[in-house]
């Protein structure tokens, strides 16, 4: 396992190549003035949904009373947006589709000169043994395995690197939660590979294990500190931590596993749900900001 450091930035994309391209996200140091589009970013908030991230990006300029950027990507890949200091970046589902987005606004980051970004997750997840609308805000991420690393092949080797966050961003937006009346727990999250047989669901299309060894492993992972499943968050703090990057991860459950699988929620309690991390969020980096 890899110690935990902070590593600097690839000693090759600099020197080798001045004319890099961020391919996901269709624009490079040629054909964006990155530092004046970017240059000012103190947050870079992320989740999988481009239409959730595209409305969080709207609310957020329309309650701080700034404009709201066009959407910057140049792909159909990820959709950005920018709103003050504020950048909005989905990441679609699963780690492969975060782990790119993550490289590539690091680079963007690096690109504009923007030195410590505090990069948060907003983003949705089953409940372990807490109420459907609870907003976790994770203490650590845990691994398919169990393990608290996140786990990378490369050259044919496993490589597992810590998966740790920041306990006073944490704090801060716990604290945040309370005063807005959020209902907030802290606690681990699980990500798994995939969201039927990876988390122990009963409705997909396989299922090659019975109904009891599901309520088993969900009551062990309740015993290990697990509050919620969700399918990012490894990789997210390990790459985040890597970078020397302070982040959060801070998702609402849409559903308590213990009760069910399936994600049946009415439209506007689903839309109530995706609000809570926003308001939390946003009512965090406004403190923060003063904006
Ligand atoms: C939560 O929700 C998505 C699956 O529905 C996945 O991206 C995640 O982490
Ligand atoms: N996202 C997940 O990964 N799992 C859930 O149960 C709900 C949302």
């Amino acid at each position: 396992m890899t110690n935990g450091g902070v590593e600097k930035p690839n000693k090759y994309f600099d020197i080798k190549d001045k004319r890099d391209f961020l391919y996901h996200f269709g624009f490079g140091v040629d054909t964006l003035d990155i530092p004046a589009v970017f240059g000012d970013t103190k947050f870079v908030c992320t989740g999988g949904s481009p239409g959730r991230f595209k409305l969080y990006a709207e609310w957020f300029a329309k309650e701080a009373g700034i404009p709201c950027s066009e959407n910057l990507s140049r792909s159909d890949r990820f959709v950005i947006y920018k709103t003050g200091p504020v950048c909005w970046i989905n990441h679609g589902m699963g780690t492969p589709s975060l782990s790119i987005m993550l490289v590539e606004s690091f680079k963007l980051m690096h690109h504009a000169g923007v030195k410590r970004p505090t990069f948060i997750r907003l983003g949705t997840s089953g409940g372990i043994g807490v109420p459907p609308g609870t907003v976790v805000v994770s203490t650590g991420a845990m691994n398919a395995e169990l393990g608290d690393t996140y786990v990378q092949i490369i050259a044919g080797k496993r490589i597992e690197r810590p998966t740790q966050l920041d306990s006073s961003l944490r704090e801060a937006l716990c604290a945040v939660g309370k005063e807005k009346n959020i209902p907030v727990e802290t606690g681990k999250t699980m990500c798994a590979d995939d969201f039927y047989e990876g988390q122990m669901r009963l409705d997909g299309y396989f299922c090659d294990y019975e109904e009891e060894d599901k309520y088993t492993f969900l009551r062990k992972l309740n015993a290990l500190g697990v509050r919620n499943i969700e399918m990012e968050s490894t990789c997210f703090a390990s790459f985040t931590c890597r970078a020397g990057f302070p982040s959060a991860i801070v998702c609402v459950t849409l559903l308590n596993r213990m009760d069910g699988d399936q994600v049946q929620i009415a439209k506007e309690q689903y839309i109530e749900y995706e609000e809570r991390p926003f308001r939390l969020v946003t009512a965090y980096i406004r403190q923060q900001t003063g904006i």
